[in-house]
């Protein structure tokens, strides 16, 4: 580092420090745990003429970047204003990342202009674990934009270099927690046992790398058979499941919405061997009981395929525990795979592991959904995937309209599939197989009143088969 580079930098430490950005005490963070440094760096937008050198530095420290970009993007929201700036001054073109997205449909995740395969240089205030890049990482994915590089301003160096490495992105920092510490010190603004507070806490607050698959490039993913990706599988679940799809040549799935037991019945027989699951909603079933299931599961077991209850679990871990176990249904003693909305928060996946993990069962996380004017957005997507990489041990993949993840080992099924795009009066949205699988890198279709409001229930699944699996075809050759 320059001499004037050092000089900038401790100018720029000290005034930090003197606006508060950087503090020192007792505090506990998101996460509850509790720390002895406060780093936010929100405060400097009150001050412009600091705002303007935060930006001219992480510009500086761009200049290492040795891939070519097209425009920056930076992390909502601190880093929003960081990257507005150096995009006035520099002159590049800018992304703008929305959290909260709008309603399915006219849902733009990424606000400005972009071709497909732009590389992006994300601009970030403060990193710890990488968690904020990589979900900007992911939003612009989703939108067919690459990121090989990352600039942060300050690094508190517990991991998250390595955490983005895994990633295939290189993380440039103007500086890390430990030279603040040396500069606040050397300046008598903390005293040793500060610092040496400090240090304990980065130590043993460390993240590091997943031990998990490593992620793949979306082309690659896509390039792999399902054979392939059942290999990478230590989920038993997600390993049988890629097995009946290969098996059968099927990547579809039955959404058998009858609300009586022998029309259910009927269905499944006749679609069972072209489909490599089931979907139920068990509530709806108007003459339910123990001998249905019976029946299903010998269904089930004669046409090898998954039974699929989508129940979509969302209360508290409590409630949800009994909803999944008890009651009239009984839903974990024969669905092999359940779905859950994460939005009551760990405590749902933690109920629906207690019960289905040692009965290895799978559960998938709605990531998206496919009716109109639904309110998810961008920032719960990004957790939910986040939640499910996590916790692979139990939950096999997403109910979404997008690949979301890299991680080959993660299925993505798609609902609101059939063969004409359309919709029906009460927001449902329709997009086509090939829409699905090949445009989207989705792997599965579910597809209800397509199939069964059909004069022809087994040419229309074997048509939906056909059309689902040359889509994955394709992606392979
Ligand atoms: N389903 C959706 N969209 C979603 C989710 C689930 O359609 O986002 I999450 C369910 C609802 C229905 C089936 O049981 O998938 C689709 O049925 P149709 O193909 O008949 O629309």
């Amino acid at each position: 580092m320059d001499v004037q580079a050092n000089i900038d930098t401790e100018k720029l430490v000290l005034d930090l420090f003197e606006v508060e950005g950087v503090k020192f005490g007792n505090y506990t963070l998101k996460s509850g745990v509790q720390a002895p440094v406060y780093i936010d760096l929100r405060v400097v937008v009150s001050y412009p003429e600091l705002m303007v050198r935060v930006s001219e530095m992480l510009w500086k420290a761009s200049q290492n970047v040795k891939s070519e970009y097209k425009s920056i993007c930076g992390v909502p929201y601190t880093a929003l204003p960081l990257a507005t700036c150096i995009s006035a001054k520099e002159n590049i073109p800018m992304l703008i990342r929305r959290k909260e997205a709008k309603g399915y449909g006219t849902k733009k995740l990424i606000e400005g202009k972009y071709n497909d395969g732009d590389n992006c240089l994300i601009i970030e205030d403060v990193c710890t674990s990488g968690s904020s890049v990589l979900d900007t990482v992911q939003a612009l994915k989703t939108c067919g934009i690459k990121v090989s590089d990352a600039i942060v301003l300050l690094d508190r160096e517990q991991g998250a270099v390595d955490v983005l490495k895994q990633h295939g992105i290189t993380l440039h920092s103007v500086m890390g927690l430990n030279q603040v510490m040396e500069i606040l010190e050397r300046s008598k603004k903390i005293d040793c046992e500060m610092v040496e507070k400090v240090r304990s806490f980065l130590q043993v607050n460390r993240f590091t790398p997943s031990t998990n698959t490593q992620p793949c490039q979306p082309n690659q993913i896509k390039k792999l058979s399902f054979t392939e990706r059942g290999k990478l599988c230590t989920n038993q679940m997600t390993k049988k499941l890629f097995g009946i799809m290969e098996e059968k040549k099927s990547n579809l799935v039955v959404s058998a919405d009858f609300t009586q037991s022998q029309q259910i019945l009927e269905l499944v027989d006749k679609v069972g061997p072209h489909v490599c699951m089931v979907k139920t909603h068990i509530d709806i079933v108007e003459d339910f009981s123990q001998d249905f299931i019976t029946k299903l599961l010998q269904m089930a077991q004669k046409h090898k395929f998954l039974l699929f209850e989508d129940r979509k679990y969302a209360d508290i871990g409590n409630t949800v525990k009994l909803q999944y176990n008890n009651g009239i249904y009984h839903v974990s003693s024969w669905a092999d795979i359940i779905n859950a909305h994460c939005i009551s928060g760990l405590g749902v996946l933690a109920a629906l592991k207690q019960i289905g993990l040692e009965k290895n069962k799978g559960c998938l996380l709605v990531a998206e959904m496919s009716s109109t004017g639904n309110m998810i957005t961008a920032e719960y997507t990004a957790a939910t995937v986040k939640l499910a990489e996590e916790n692979k041990d139990f939950v096999i993949g997403f109910i979404c309209q997008n690949r979301l993840s890299d991680d080959p080992t993660l299925l993505h099924l798609t609902p609101g599939v059939q063969l004409k795009k359309g919709s029906d009066d009460l927001g449902q949205q329709y997009l086509t197989p090939e829409e699905v699988i090949s445009k989207r890198g989705n792997d599965v279709i579910i597809v209800g009143r397509g199939i069964t409001q059909s004069a022809d229930v087994i040419n229309t699944a074997i048509a939906y088969k056909q059309s689902a699996y040359n889509a994955y075809c394709q992606l392979l050759q």
